[in-house]
């Protein structure tokens, strides 16, 4: 395929265009451009997607199913092209053509099936799987509606709807002849059938249409393509039933809108409908392919894997329990152990608060033999463990209890494999979250530290830092990622570091010329450090104290000191939008940015830029241009983080506290190479007597800081500064923002410090490079498939 030539492109592309819409290329639009573009890779690869799905079945490989109820798989047609090797004769053929390349890439959607981390590392694995050529298969849902586009209004956060399929999606294939019932409700008995055996009866049931449409997910220049598969909900096709508007909007809905919310679970049948959607079509639907080619399902785990990404896809457990009994007639007893054979289940959050529960009433009604089944799990699992471990503790963490099914304990009672996504969390897990069912389960548990691809985070959004590579480092980086550590050896070459320094200021520059042309808002790529904190917003994440520090510079400003280096603060984020606090955070923000951007007194010496509509594409713009990586969670907190492996793969420099994985990269680049600050997640949970007010009262310097939010300082926040403020002292600041503030602060002066010395900066950031290797999401795949699910893969990583 990579054979194609310039002009055989264009002659195909052309083609294309005319057969789609009746057109030369000339008269064609953006959008136009992109559709044909990307039906003709999909051509491209289609031949390979047969043949590795071929392979698969034919050589009985064992195939993995990554169950996520949130994708965040960015825009394609870069990634596409690149593993495609295509990436030259097309832009050459397209450039050759007048067209405008960057245009048609703007012209995709950039599908927002996610809210944050939990989905895009979904999508990183599928990417490396492929690369690597393991059978890893994913399975979502294909909502109607993205993540909310959002906007600012008046420093308000606005939501709109991110209606991504309007112009359809060029990408997938429906495969309506894959299509299978999801049964939602009415009411189950258990009866004998025509031979006596037991098995449910169903009456008065919501039948559902689970439909597939597949994508392709190409591995890197290795003819591997593997299969993404998203269902949707629609009305069955029983032409003997007919359906009222209202029966209709019900099976729409279910795969209407992503639920925007990563945290706090609003506990809405909605869903959970579309949870038990999700697996039923999913499970259903390996368990059709594996009965193709086989006779029963006694030896199922010997080629199949289900992994279950936190506990949204959990009722996979029961599910498949359902299918083995009712539908295969196999005891429990030989079902569960080939259930927990087949499972496996990855945690991504600490966070109490998070942590999934059904009320049970609502599982029952909305999924009643599922809730049969959990049931029995929940007597097996008391029945066997009380007299080991005592009552009380197998109370605690039995899968039903408080009037709630518990997602996280079904989850790991459930699977063979129970893993962290970074090495503290997965300490954490056992010492806290998980304590209980470690106790029990000590062998089920193991880390699997986060990974981040770096052909889309340096190959497609880094150009300029790829060809340094390519030109000077020895090895084969882009297969091996490991062999990105040839940048240490000349991490003191002042010849390559120069040249560093070329890369870095190319990119703050095309960023700081998007921000004029997006923000109308100049900043200094040339003088200025690039601070960047983009990740959802959520109060333990810490983006107040962030913004406390930009107060502080303000009012050394205000005060008539010049800043030592320029600043440019650069946030993304989103906020859930029934998340009140974290919407005040934003209008904070944004009013601060307003003030200091308009004051004259600031002049070029301090800007803050909030990026509206964070995502995949907007970070893609804005990591290559990253001085620094604000990874400021309060320790404990964060699982693990990911756009700290982005910026540090870009060479920023993390400002951080030990949170999450953030302590392995500081172990990787060593404490010379990082700037961490605050309380370790030990400090933390020993500082029983915290007072915010006794510290807000010992610190003059930081009172003033503070007082801004309540002082007029900010305008047009009223109500918001005051929360926060309130926050901050009468609610006694949960996430520690104060007691950080004074080590926050002075790891900020020590940047600025650092920043000075241009060759030692440089320094650090080819560090970071060099050991961002470890970090590659091949790796952490590799892991997954070697330690949990037992697939063969291509050996060049370890
Ligand atoms: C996130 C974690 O907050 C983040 O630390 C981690 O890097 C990421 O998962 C990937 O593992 N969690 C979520 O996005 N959502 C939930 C429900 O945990």
């Amino acid at each position: 395929m990579a054979q194609l030539t310039v002009n055989e492109f264009k002659e195909q592309f052309k083609n294309m265009i005319l057969r789609l819409y009746a057109e030369d290329v000339t008269d064609s639009d953006a959008h136009q451009q992109f559709t044909a573009l990307a039906i003709l890779l999909r051509e491209q690869y289609a031949p390979n997607l047969k043949e590795t799905r071929q392979h698969y079945e034919n050589d009985r490989v064992k195939e993995a199913y990554y169950f996520a109820i949130e994708f965040l798989p960015g825009r394609m047609l870069q990634t596409t092209m690149l593993n495609l090797g295509l990436t030259d004769t097309i832009t050459t053929g397209l450039m050759d053509m007048g067209l405008d390349v960057e245009k048609i890439i703007d012209a995709e959607p950039d599908p927002g099936l996610g809210n944050g981390g939990l989905g895009r590392l979904g999508s990183e694995f599928l990417d490396s799987a492929a690369a690597l050529h393991m059978a890893l298969n994913g399975n979502g849902i294909r909502y109607q509606y993205g993540l909310f586009r959002q906007m600012f209004d008046n420093g308000f956060q606005v939501e709109m709807p991110d209606d991504w399929l309007r112009n359809g999606n060029s990408w997938e294939v429906r495969r309506e002849n894959r299509a299978c019932l999801v049964r939602f409700g009415g009411n189950v008995w258990m009866a004998p059938d025509a031979f006596g055996r037991l098995v449910p009866h169903y009456e008065n049931t919501t039948d559902v249409l689970a439909v597939p449409y597949d994508t392709g997910i190409v591995g890197y220049l290795n003819h591997t393509v593997n299969t993404f598969r998203l269902w949707s909900a629609e009305l069955p096709t029983d032409p003997s039933k007919t359906y009222n508007l209202q029966q209709k909007e019900d099976v729409n809905e279910i795969t209407e809108i992503l639920y925007p919310d990563d945290s706090n679970y609003a506990g809405r049948l909605l869903r959970l409908k579309q949870e038990y959607f999700l697996v039923s079509a999913g499970v259903q639907s390996i368990v059709r392919h594996y009965r193709k080619h086989h006779r029963n399902l006694n030896h199922m785990d010997a080629t199949v894997a289900i992994h279950i990404n936190d506990t949204h896809p959990a009722m996979a457990i029961p599910e498949l329990m359902r299918i083995l009994m009712d539908e295969e007639f196999m005891s429990w007893d030989q079902a569960w152990a080939l259930t927990t054979k087949v499972m496996s289940y990855t945690n991504h959050t600490l966070l109490v608060e998070s942590l999934e529960t059904w009320p049970v009433d609502m599982v029952a009604q909305t999924v009643p033999r599922i809730y049969q089944i959990i049931q029995e799990i929940d007597r097996r699992f008391r029945g066997l463990q009380i007299p080991v471990y005592g009552e009380e503790r197998v109370n605690r963490c039995a899968p039903l209890g408080d009037g709630v099914v518990r997602m996280a304990y079904l989850a790991v009672i459930g699977s063979h494999s129970v893993n962290g996504v970074a090495k503290l969390h997965t300490e954490l897990l056992e010492s806290s979250v998980l304590k209980d069912l470690y106790r029990i389960f000590p062998e089920k548990f193991n880390n699997k530290t986060n990974g981040v691809t770096m052909r889309r985070w340096i190959q497609i959004a880094n150009p300029p830092l790829t060809k340094l590579l390519d030109t000077e480092v020895n090895g084969d980086w882009k297969h091996r990622p490991l062999d990105i550590i040839g940048v240490q050896s000349f991490a003191k070459d002042p010849t390559f570091l120069k040249k560093l320094q070329e890369v870095k200021a190319k990119n703050k520059r095309s960023l700081a010329k998007k921000i004029r042309e997006k923000l109308d808002i100049s900043v200094d790529p040339d003088h200025a450090i690039f601070d960047v904190q983009i990740k959802r917003l959520h109060a333990y994440k810490r983006q107040l104290l962030h913004a406390l520090y930009i107060i502080d510079e303000y009012q050394q400003i205000k005060a008539g000191q010049k800043l030592a280096v320029p600043r440019v603060h650069i946030f993304g984020a989103k906020a859930a939008p029934s998340y009140y606090y974290a919407k005040e955070i934003i209008k904070m923000i944004n009013e601060l940015a307003k003030v200091i951007n308009h004051d004259p007194d600031v002049g070029d010496q301090l800007r803050v830029i909030f990026v509206p509509n964070y995502g995949v594409s907007e970070a893609e713009e804005i990591i290559p241009a990253a001085d620094v990586s604000e990874q400021i969670s309060l320790a404990g907190k964060e699982a693990s983080g990911t756009s700290n492996m982005k910026l540090m793969a870009n060479g920023a420099i993390t400002l951080a506290t030990m949170d999450g994985a953030n302590i392995e990269i500081a172990d990787a680049v060593g404490q010379d190479n990082i700037v961490i600050f605050g309380m370790t997640a030990t400090e933390v949970a020993a500082y029983t007597n915290y007072s915010s007010q006794a510290i807000y009262d010992g610190d003059k310097h930081l009172q003033k800081v503070v007082n801004a939010l309540v002082d007029g300082t900010i305008p047009n926040i009223d109500r918001e500064g005051r929360d926060i403020y309130n926050s901050l002292l009468q609610y006694n600041d949960e996430y520690y923002v104060l007691a950080d503030y004074e080590s926050y602060a002075k790891a900020q002066d020590k940047i600025t410090a650092l920043y000075q010395d241009p060759q030692a900066w440089y320094q650090m950031a080819a560090i970071n490079i060099a050991k961002s290797g470890q970090f590659s999401s091949d790796l952490t795949i590799a892991r997954y498939g070697d330690d949990i699910w037992h697939l063969t893969r291509d050996q060049f990583v370890n």
